[in-house]
């Protein structure tokens, strides 16, 4: 029988590249005691200094037992970023590429039985030219950052070779309330030397460990082979996997019986359903209309990194569940079995996918790796129902105009559908991609990340620009697949704006943003970016290194932020109240306004103890205006009473003389939507005609083409500033033509600069 054992204990570990360390005598005394998960960059990958990123060395002395002598060995690696070598007793078993997906070595033939064996690894997380991601807004920890075990099978056993699969594929056919039908796929394996013949029994049991139906049947293996054995199954009347709902749980148990033995099997969670998207009505779940009300989530956590345990990831989902999201987006690649299995049991509807984001290769155009990552993902999370949307890239426009990204896309599709017919594929688009672009019909539906309210415009752009797309595609199913704005907790202000980083602005910007949203039904989702704050260490913001602070809920998941609650109070059926701007404590005016976000229909204000306004509200948000304030301290008691139960929250503000200082952000030119970063140039004397042709720079090119002219970027220099391509927030541009982010930026693009601009750069021609 099948026994899987954990290999997390006792590595040895060294940061940096070592000759010779895939040796089985090398001495590795002086090196460190570490246990897996384990990340080298757990405090550097987010601290805004250069983090590590470069070749380290494991090491770990294992034995097995000699009972285990004629069975098959593998060692599986369920997560290592991101370039992985293996080597078992001296000898390379193979490399893997990418840093998210289950990846096994068979290790039978080179281990020895009741002796010592060395496994030595090589983790690497250099970017690769061939390895995606290429580069992104979030830290690659380096590292073997999830679980490592030893599985052992006998010699006929469900393969395990299968892009890291469990050589089971539970497909539903047809799927409807009166009957499922699945088709039960499994790759048998016989790696013994002679021929064997097997049952193979696929027993099917319902949430109460009830048998529901079986099916079986002899399979004969030769000796070598491997066989995709397809066992058709019946469940009548079944209970669907209904989200948040009722996320009803099947569980499949296989074996492979021969004569009195079990000499294999496997237990597998899954949930029936069927699903499609409406591009009017948006998102339906066994014919039932379901809103996706969407967060994304990085899989970081400060000072692990990505290299935390069972407990975090149960953390997480709490604050999921808590704000009541009916979706996640699982960004921007293969999160952990574990997560996925939450998902599933807490009826999440998963939008998975793979890190093909923001720039492609330059030099392996075939998207060999990504397809690699594509098939990983698919087969090893094939039966999670809670996995609805595959997603194919994120922002891969961002490199600019090039042929070859768009065949890829449509390659990723074709490959997706391929593999996965019953799902929908999707994918994330960049915000300048335009409306009648053929990127928005290459996948079944389709996402756009938009940053109205933070790198441009308004918040209140989102309305117009939605009722854009959809006239223009209303057979276009669109979701919003990104959208947010920064909020650090420590600064405050009673007039929040555009990029003053503020918890206020915060909180605004997604109250204004979801009223927009909830008025369009047509929307198949959104997902906030971000639930919870992540490591960047490109970013420097708002004084906060290392960090993007979009998320709902702090890096050390100890605050949720005023924006968590008003979502809370739109998503959540849990009565609260909760009144915003706790932590703008000192407070100069004689009075304020109290805002409180709750889903109770009445909220009752008390000061010091005196009643002093009662609001209805059916929006979730209560403004309580001109509460005065007595000099010292004021307690502020928000009250509801609903269904016999009273919710209480408590505030506490200080009457000071003079504003606290700390409260605000270090960060010039607040209420701005793009940073004014470029010199207004003195156009002296007469204006010329310019002539704008092919062959010569202008504004109509993007900033990645004009970067790559020296004479082109010195323009560039002359008139945006010298620091411009270091900002974080370049890699978001550089696909831009500088006209179209002039029309999103019409107050900083001013014509004056786009004259200056055009002046300078068509003197340059662009086959000098
Ligand atoms: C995006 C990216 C995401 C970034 C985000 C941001 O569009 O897809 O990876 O983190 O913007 O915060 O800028």
């Amino acid at each position: 029988m099948r026994k899987t054992i954990g290999m997390n204990e006792a590595w040895k570990f060294i940061r940096q590249d070592v000759e010779q360390a895939e040796r089985k005598a090398f001495n590795d005394e002086h090196w460190q005691h570490v246990t897996i998960p384990h990340t080298w960059n757990a405090i550097d990958g987010a601290n805004g200094y250069e983090y590590y990123q470069g070749a380290c060395w494991y090491r770990k002395t294992f034995s097995v037992e000699p009972s285990c002598e004629g069975n098959r060995l593998f060692i599986e690696f369920q997560g290592s970023n991101s370039i992985t070598d293996v080597y078992v007793n001296g000898q390379h078993l193979g490399q893997h590429k990418g840093g998210y997906a289950t990846f096994r070595f068979d290790v039978t033939d080179v281990v020895t039985y009741g002796t010592a064996n060395v496994l030595a690894v090589k983790v690497d997380n250099t970017v690769a030219d061939d390895v995606y991601p290429q580069k992104a807004d979030f830290t690659f920890y380096g590292g073997i950052y999830r679980d490592v075990n030893m599985v052992v099978t006998a010699p006929v056993h469900f393969d395990l070779m299968d892009y890291g699969s469990q050589g089971v594929y539970i497909v539903q056919e047809q799927v409807s309330k009166e009957k499922a039908k699945l088709n039960i796929k499994t790759i048998v394996v016989n790696d013994g030397g002679e021929e064997k013949k097997v049952n193979l029994w696929v027993d099917i049991y319902d949430a109460n460990h009830q048998i529901v139906t079986y099916a079986t049947k002899e399979v004969v293996l030769t000796a070598g082979e491997s066989q995709t054995v397809e066992l058709p199954c019946i469940i009548d009347n079944p209970t669907l996997w209904q989200g948040r709902k009722n996320p009803y749980m099947y569980s499949a148990s296989l074996s492979l019986i021969s004569f009195n033995d079990t000499i294999d099997a496997l237990s597998i969670p899954f949930g029936v359903r069927y699903f499609h998207v409406d591009p009017e009505k948006g998102f339906f779940l066994n014919g039932e209309h379901l809103p996706l009300h969407g967060v994304s989530r990085h899989q970081d956590r400060k000072d692990m990194g990505w290299a935390i345990s069972e407990k975090e990831q149960v953390e997480d989902m709490g604050y999921i569940r808590e704000i009541g999201a009916s979706s996640i987006r699982l960004a921007h690649y293969q999160h952990s079995q574990f997560f996925y299995d939450l998902c599933d049991q807490e009826g999440m509807v998963v939008w998975a996918e793979i890190p093909f984001i923001s720039i492609m290769s330059q030099y392996e155009l075939d998207g060999i790796n990504a397809k690699q990552q594509m098939i990983e993902l698919i087969r090893q999370n094939y039966n999670h129902p809670s996995i609805i949307f595959w997603g194919i890239q994120n922002e891969i426009q961002i490199g600019g105009e090039r042929p070859e990204v768009r065949r890829l896309v449509r390659e990723l599709n074709a490959l997706t559908k391929k593999e996965d017919p019953t799902r929908l594929t999707t994918m994330a688009n960049v915000l300048f991609v335009n409306e009648e672009d053929e990127y928005n019909r290459m996948t079944d539906v389709i996402g756009y990340n938009k940053y109205y309210g933070w790198y441009h415009g308004k918040a209140e752009d989102f309305a117009p620009w939605l009722d854009k797309f959809h006239r223009i595609n209303p057979d276009v199913a669109l979701c919003i697949s990104e959208y947010g704005a920064e909020g650090i907790v420590q600064y405050h202000s009673a007039d929040p704006k555009v990029k003053d980083y503020t918890e206020e602005y915060h909180a605004l910007f997604h109250e204004i943003v979801w009223k927009t949203f909830a008025e369009r039904p047509f929307l198949w989702a959104t997902y906030v970016w971000n639930m919870f704050d992540f490591g960047a260490n490109i970013r420097d913001e708002g004084g906060v290194k290392g960090r993007n602070n979009k998320g709902l809920v702090t890096y050390d998941r100890k605050i949720k932020k005023d924006a968590f609650y008003m979502y809370k109070a739109h998503w959540s059926d849990d009565k609260f109240v909760h009144i915003t701007s706790k932590r703008h404590v000192d407070r100069a005016e004689s009075s304020m306004c109290v805002k409180v976000y709750s889903n109770c229909k009445e909220v009752t204000l008390y000061i010091n103890g005196i009643e002093f306004q009662t609001k209805i509200s059916d929006d979730k948000v209560f403004i309580f205006e001109h509460v005065p304030l007595m000099e010292g301290m004021n307690e502020i008691r928000a009250v509801s009473a609903e269904d016999n139960d009273f919710y209480v929250d408590i505030a506490k503000f200080n009457k000071v003389d003079e504003p606290n200082p700390s409260y605000e952000a270090p960060v010039e030119e607040k209420g701005e939507e793009v940073q004014n970063w470029f010199q207004m140039p003195d156009l002296d004397g007469e204006l010329e005609e310019l002539h704008i042709t092919d062959d010569v720079y202008s504004t109509r090119c993007t900033f990645k083409e004009l970067f790559e002219n020296e004479e082109a970027a010195a323009v560039l220099h002359q008139f945006l500033g010298e620091s411009f391509r270091e900002r974080p927030t370049y890699s978001m541009t550089q696909g831009f033509k500088i006209d179209t982010l002039a029309e999103m930026a019409p107050d900083h693009f001013t014509d004056k600069l786009l004259y200056a601009l055009n002046r300078e750069l068509t003197r340059i021609n662009k086959n000098k």
